[in-house]
C-alpha cells in the first residue's frame, strides 16, 4: 500500500474499514462488487471502484482499468459482465450460459475466450482513466496506461455515439435497464410494460440468495429483464434488431459527456489532438439539454424512444448531469433547486435518494426505487463542486463520510434514516468513500 494514512481518529476508522472492503474484493486482476451477490467483474463498478483504489494502489487501480477493456468487444462495446470462469454458474443469475457471448456475439466480435454479457453500462471509464492517470503521472507514463486505454476508450465512446444513437437525436440508448445501472428504477415502469415477462419457472434468480426480497426487483420486474436479454441475445445482440425497448437516459449521457472531456485530456496528454473530442462533448451537452430537460420539473427526464416521449419519473438520473462542465447555468442552477428541494432533500436528509420522495412509487427500501446509493451521491457532490456550491458539496460529503462506515459500506441506505439496505462491504461504496476522505 503506498497511500498515506489519516490521522484523525474517525477517519482512520473509516479508512481501514474502506481498505478492508477493497483488499478483500480484489481478485488478482480486478475487484468484484460483492463476494456473495455480484461475484463477477462489474463495469461501472470497476471505474469507480479505480477511482478509490487509486488511493491505496496505483498499481492496482490501472489494473483495474486494464483488466475489463481486454473483454472488449470488436463492435467497441465494453460488457457490464466480465465472467469469472472459477466461479460456479449457479452463483449468479444470468450466467454465463444464458448470454452465450462468444457465440451469440461472434459476428460482432465477442472476445472467443472470455465470457461476457452482451449489453453495456454507464461509460465512467474515461473519467476514472484519467483521474488514476493524474494520481501518478509519472507511473502512468513509465507504464504506458494511457495509450494502451486510449485507442480502447475512444472505441467505446464512437460504439456509444454512433450505433447507439438510437433515437437519431444525437445522444445514446440503452436497449435493457440493466444498461443504465439503475435495474428497476421507476422510470423503466412505463416503457417496460410493453414487454411480455418470461414464465417465472423458466429461471432462477441468484440474487434472492444473497439479499431480502423486499430490497430487491420484483419477480415481474426480472421476467421482463430477461425476455429483453434473451430477444436480444437471439437476435444476436445487433442494435438494428426491432428493440422492444430504447430509451435515452440522463446519467448514462452525462457520465458519457464527463468521459468525452476527459478523452479530449487523455488524447492530449501525449500531444493529440484534443479537439474533436471537445467538439463531440459540446454535441451531446447540446443533445442532453434539447431532448431531456424538462423545465417543469426542474429536472432531467429519460426519453422513452417507443413512442419518442418524455418519461415523467422523477429520478436521481436526471440530476446527474450536473457534473456536466459547460451545461448552462440556469439549468445547474434550477437542478441544485430542485435536488434542494422537498423530493430530494440535499442538505436535510442524510443522503439524496434514487426516487422523488414524493413519487407515487417510491419504497425507501427497494434498490433503484428509493434507497440512496453512494456512487450517485459522489457523481452529485462533484457536480455541485464543478458549479460552485461548495457549502452543499461539503455537507454532502461529511454526509457520506459519516454513512459509508456506518452502514459497513452498504450497497445502499433508507434515505431518510441511513439505515443499511441491500449486501454489505459493498465495492464502490467503500472505494468512493476511501476518495472523498483522501
Ligand atoms: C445486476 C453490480 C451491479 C451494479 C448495478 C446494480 C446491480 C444488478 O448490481 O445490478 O445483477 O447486474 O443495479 O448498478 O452495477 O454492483
Amino acid at each position: 500500500l503506498t497511500a498515506p494514512v489519516p490521522t484523525a481518529a474517525t477517519d482512520l476508522t473509516l479508512w481501514r474499514g474502506a481498505a478492508r472492503v477493497l483488499l478483500q474484493n480484489w481478485r488478482g486482476d480486478s475487484t468484484v462488487p460483492s463476494p456473495g451477490l455480484y461475484p463477477h467483474q462489474w463495469s461501472w463498478d470497476s471505474a469507480f471502484i479505480a477511482i478509490g483504489l487509486r488511493h491505496l494502489s496505483v498499481r492496482r487501480a490501472q489494473r483495474e482499468l486494464e483488466t475489463l477493456p481486454l473483454a472488449q468487444w470488436g463492435d467497441g462495446r465494453i460488457p457490464h459482465i466480465v465472467f469469472n470462469p472459477a466461479v460456479p454458474l449457479a452463483a449468479y443469475f444470468p450466467s454465463p450460459d444464458f448470454w452465450r457471448s462468444s457465440r451469440a456475439g461472434a459476428a460482432l466480435g465477442a472476445p472467443r475466450h472470455i465470457e461476457t454479457s452482451g449489453i453495456v453500462q454507464p461509460p465512467v471509464h474515461a473519467l476514472a482513466t484519467w483521474l488514476v492517470h493524474r494520481f501518478d503521472p509519472a507511473l502512468s507514463r513509465r507504464r504506458g496506461f494511457l495509450e494502451r486505454l486510449r485507442p480502447r476508450l475512444a472505441a467505446w465512446h464512437d460504439y456509444l455515439t454512433g450505433q447507439r444513437d438510437l433515437g437519431g437525436g444525437g445522444l445514446t440508448a440503452v436497449v435493457h435497464p440493466w444498461e443504465a445501472g439503475m435495474d428497476n428504477s421507476p422510470a423503466w415502469d412505463g416503457p417496460l410494460s410493453r414487454v411480455e415477462p418470461v414464465p417465472a419457472a423458466s429461471y432462477r434468480r441468484a440474487d434472492l440468495d444473497h439479499g431480502a426480497s423486499a430490497e430487491r426487483p420484483t419477480d415481474l420486474d426480472y421476467g421482463r429483464y430477461v425476455r429483453l436479454a434473451t430477444d436480444y441475445r437471439d437476435a444476436g445482440y445487433l442494435d438494428t434488431a426491432p428493440l422492444s425497448f430504447a430509451v435515452e437516459d440522463p446519467c448514462v449521457n452525462a457520465l458519457l459527456i464527463a468521459s468525452e472531456h476527459a478523452l479530449a485530456d487523455i488524447t492530449a496528454e501525449p500531444g493529440g489532438d484534443r479537439a474533436p473530442h471537445e467538439r463531440r462533448a459540446a454535441r451531446l451537452t447540446d443533445a442532453l439539454v434539447r431532448r431531456l430537460w424538462s423545465p417543469e420539473e426542474g429536472m432531467f427526464l429519460n426519453r422513452d424512444l417507443g413512442p419518442d416521449r418524455l418519461v415523467p419519473a422523477r429520478s436521481a438520473a436526471g440530476l446527474v448531469p450536473l457534473l456536466v462542465p459547460g451545461l448552462p447555468a440556469h439549468v445547474a442552477d434550477t437542478l441544485v433547486r430542485t435536488a434542494k428541494g422537498a423530493s430530494f432533500g440535499l442538505g436535510t436528509l442524510p443522503l439524496v435518494p434514487s426516487y422523488d420522495l414524493r413519487g407515487p412509487d417510491f419504497d425507501p427500501s427497494r434498490y433503484w426505487r428509493g434507497p440512496a446509493w453512494f456512487n450517485i451521491n459522489w457523481l452529485l457532490e462533484r457536480g455541485l463542486r464543478l458549479h460552485g456550491y461548495t457549502g452543499e458539496a461539503d455537507g454532502l460529503r461529511a454526509s457520506m463520510l459519516r454513512e459509508a462506515g456506518a452502514s459497513g459500506f452498504a450497497e445502499y441506505v433508507d434515505p431518510c434514516t441511513a439505515e443499511a439496505r441491500g449486501t454489505r462491504s459493498f465495492g464502490w461504496t467503500a472505494a468512493l468513500g476511501l476518495d472523498l476522505l483522501a
